[in-house]
């Protein structure tokens, strides 16, 4: 039978599948077909489908051992994966045969779709940049495999209490068992912790003592689409070295024996919950060393295995930092290479730096990860001083170049100095790495100019590039909209576009073709009504899918503004509630839609979901905003929650202060989708907009250099927000009225707004009506030219597609070759 001799391919049969799905319900789950439910079915159809890929895989693996192509490592300590069973059947080309099969066995495909839990292993941008890259490496054919944490706990389940607040709730995802990894019991590592760390001469040093906990390997196929080629991601989970300290077991001090297995365990325990802030907590720096160490060890036993001088080692492997987390492998390669190859320091450094490139991900300020030289010394001695000894011969380099300056040696120093020392992360960063990128141009150029000018100033401009980031198509459009997808690949007569994205310009042709215009609408009608059945039965809400559906999705921060577009609905509401019943009927129809996590930590963005939910239940349930505005916070975003949402907005948000969002990549989500943008001047906001066209998007707000300035002048000169603007002022007095609440409730976030107002609301409130009032206006006055944006829209994303940034990597940054696996 093919299905057990591995061989099922494009032009297996039905048959096959069906008797694969059946004899996995009856040998691995050992259930009966006939009372199976969905959540078997689909345990069963996702080990069937399963088998496909760890062949790919196989195949995909041997040809590298064999070829020994020059590799390249994402190392992330976030894979944002979301659901992966559609997404295999439809790189394996084999979605309809199993929804034929499945049919065959009385169950629904999208039933049992829905019956997989989200890998939730990320927060948010950074993990899904993370998985839609590994999804294009595969894609790409390019020898690029993940290397991550297995997190027992993903990001938590976020509910919303009775009072609008934010409460979060654990995510056990492991708990029905995941058919999509592959424990690997005997590739292991020992990670050590804490102990003696003793310098020797010429840069050596010995590290011994402390704590050894174990790495175990569980690999997570990643397949390409439409090729053999099937990658993989390594996520690292923790166990204690031996089953007990047997130290203390034999001391006879049980309590603690069993103490230290559980916090050797504890270590991949749970995901850090903080996006863009960091917290300095010695469990996350010990998850960052767990696993930067696990994975170097991995890297390093592949590398031997090809019988290669250790000189080599630049040559055949190189390591993508994705932002500052896996810091930690610059110094824990230096020491592998001086302490254990006995390789002399200053070659070290030489392959050290010819390994390892940096993406910088944020210029927030609070989210730079600096770490205290005490913990340092307390669980990664001689990290500690091997990053004393890599400072000293830096800084004597920057004292040549810059003699005299002792503001940028304090400046670019890897220490900081102040109450208590601390590592400055990113200089270790991109004094280790070859390369250092930004993820859009706006924000590459603020690296260069701002929190790394003195760096360019010191290494040259051209270690200091751009990589504006990208989306997989395959997720981003096939999977979470059929409709369009299937009306795409009908009108550009095949599904070509889905490998090389910039052909969706052939869509422009048909743009004023009214058959056309008119089907596009439907799938987009389509879209919306979907989600509207997904609202009506979770939140028990209707919508009305014929309104302007107007979506927000992202984490909530303060720097985001979900507060600007809050207060605009606000607004909205205000002038309805003026208007007499016959101005009414001339608004166009708006569903505003928010979903996003706070921190946990994060008090002031949990008070704007509040204020969200509370603004919300106010206006859904006035008579007066009847059918022309609906306001709600759908509760938990993920990715699955995603890939409804997106294919359904009209127009969607992304209205950060200028500057701070280095890229976003919601916006080329929802672009892609033929949903229009509002948006700041921002990020790759900026680069959409170059692509499809300004007349296609809809910009307002300041401009980044007026930024620095707007902030001075809320230091120095305050201006009142009734000076500044009355309708915003009129917005904070109605929400102090008690309308949504006690005022005291809402005190400190109109606070924030009245006094610093750090991310400028007040200064870009009018600028974002106005862009409202065009949306507006561009959506009733002329429903076809709107149609016409949307398909222009969809037309000239192609730029964004994540095969282009990955091939941009491959080429520019890694100097890695494409491998065809036969
Ligand atoms: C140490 C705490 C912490 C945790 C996560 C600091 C910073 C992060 C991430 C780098 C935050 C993040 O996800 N940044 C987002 O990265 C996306 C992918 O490049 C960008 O599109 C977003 O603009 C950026 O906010």
């Amino acid at each position: 039978e093919t299905w057990k001799a591995g061989l099922r391919s494009v032009d297996a049969d039905v048959n096959d599948i069906t008797k694969s799905i059946v004899h996995h319900i009856q040998t691995s789950l050992a259930r009966q077909a006939y009372n199976i439910d969905n959540l078997g079915a689909y345990q069963a159809t996702a080990l069937a489908a399963r088998e496909d890929l760890i062949i790919n895989w196989n195949q995909t693996q041997m040809t590298y051992t064999r070829k020994q192509p020059k590799r390249a490592y994402y190392l992330s300590l976030e894979f944002l994966m979301g659901r992966t069973l559609d997404n295999a059947l439809l790189n394996l080309g084999l979605k309809e045969k199993f929804e034929t099969g499945l049919d065959k066995l009385g169950f629904t495909l999208e039933d049992v779709l829905d019956s997989e839990r989200d890998a939730a292993l990320g927060n948010g941008g950074l993990g899904r940049l993370a998985a839609c890259y590994v999804d294009s490496g595969a894609t790409c054919e390019i020898p690029l495999w993940g290397y991550g944490l297995r997190y027992h706990y993903g990001m938590f389940q976020q509910l919303i209490a009775p009072d609008g607040s934010q409460l979060e709730a654990p995510d056990p995802w492991l708990d029905n068992s995941n058919p999509w990894e592959i424990p690997r019991l005997d590739v292991t590592a020992d990670v050590r912790f804490g102990g003696h760390a003793e310098k020797l001469d010429k840069g050596r040093g010995i590290w011994s003592g402390g704590q050894e906990v174990l790495a175990v390997a569980y690999d997570c196929p990643i397949p390409g689409s439409d090729t053999k080629s099937t990658n993989n991601i390594r996520f690292w989970s923790a166990r204690p070295r031996r089953g007990f300290d047997l130290q203390s077991f034999n001391a006879g001090d049980y309590d603690r024996a069993v103490e230290t297995s559980n916090s050797a365990a504890n270590i991949t325990n749970v995901l850090y919950p903080n996006d863009n802030h960091y917290a300095g907590k010695s469990l996350r720096l010990q998850q960052q060393y767990f696993w930067c160490a696990a994975s170097l060890s991995d890297i390093m036993r592949r590398f031997k295995n090809t019988g290669q001088p250790i000189s080599e080692f630049p040559n055949h492997v190189v390591i993508q930092l994705n932002d500052t987390h896996p810091t930690l492998a610059i110094p824990e390669l230096m020491r592998i290479l001086v302490d254990e190859e006995e390789v002399p320091w200053d070659d070290a450094w030489q392959i050290v730096t010819r390994t390892f490139a940096f993406t910088n991900h944020t210029v927030l300020p609070e989210a730079l990860e600096k770490w205290p030289v005490s913990l340092f010394q307390q669980l990664l001695p001689r990290h500690l001083q091997i990053i004393y000894d890599l400072n000293w011969t830096f800084l004597q380099s920057v004292e040549r170049k810059f003699p005299g300056d002792v503001d940028k040696m304090a400046r670019m120093s890897l220490i900081e100095e102040g109450h208590g020392q601390q590592i400055r992360m990113a200089n270790l960063a991109v004094l280790g790495s070859f390369k250092v990128n930004g993820v859009a141009e706006l924000h590459s150029e603020l690296v260069r100019t701002t929190i790394l000018k003195d760096f360019v100033d010191f290494f040259g401009v051209d270690k200091f590039r751009n990589v504006t980031n990208g989306i997989t198509p395959r997720r981003w459009l096939d999977q979470c909209n059929p409709a369009l997808s299937n009306l795409i690949t009908e009108t550009l007569g095949s599904r070509a576009w889905l490998k090389d994205l910039y052909l969706l310009k052939g869509l422009l042709e048909h743009e004023s073709d009214p058959t056309f215009q008119k089907k596009w609408a439907a799938a987009k009608a389509n879209n919306k009504e979907r989600l509207a059945k997904y609202i009506k039965n979770t939140l028990g809400v209707t919508v009305d899918s014929k309104a302007m559906f107007d979506i927000q999705v992202k984490r909530i921060h303060e720097y985001k503004r979900q507060s600007l577009n809050i207060l605009g609905v606000i607004h909205r509401y205000l002038t309805i509630k003026a208007m007499s019943p016959e101005e009414r009927t001339k608004v166009t129809p708006r569903v505003v839609l928010f979903a996003g996590k706070a921190a946990p930590g994060y008090w002031m963005a949990k008070l704007i979901i509040r204020l969200i939910v509370n603004v919300g239940k106010v206006i859904n349930a006035d008579p007066d905003a009847k059918g022309i505005l609906t306001v709600l916070f759908l509760p938990d975003y993920s990715v699955s929650l995603a890939e409804l949402l997106i294919p359904a907005s009209d127009i969607s948000e992304h209205i950060s202060t200028a500057g701070t969002e280095a890229s976003g990549t919601s916006n080329m989500k929802f672009c892609l989708n033929g949903g229009l943008l509002l948006g700041t001047v921002d990020g790759a906001n900026i680069e959409i907009a170059e692509e499809v066209g300004e007349e296609n998007v809809f910009f307002f707000g300041h401009l980044t250099p007026a930024v620095e300035e707007l902030r001075y002048q809320h230091r120095y000169h305050p201006m009142p927000v009734e000076k500044k603007s009355p309708a915003l002022a009129a917005v904070l007095e109605d929400i102090m009225s008690g309308r949504y609440g006690d005022a005291s409730i809402w005190e400190p976030f109109v606070n924030t707004i009245r006094q610093g107002d750090y991310y400028l609301i007040s200064d870009d409130f009018d600028s974002y009506l106005q862009a409202q009032k065009m949306v507006d206006e561009a959506y009733t006055k002329d429903p076809q030219q709107w149609i016409k944006k949307s398909i222009q829209t969809t037309a000239k994303m192609g730029k964004f597609s994540s095969d282009r940034a990955i091939m941009t990597y491959a080429e520019e940054i890694w100097n890695i070759e494409t491998l065809k696996i036969n």
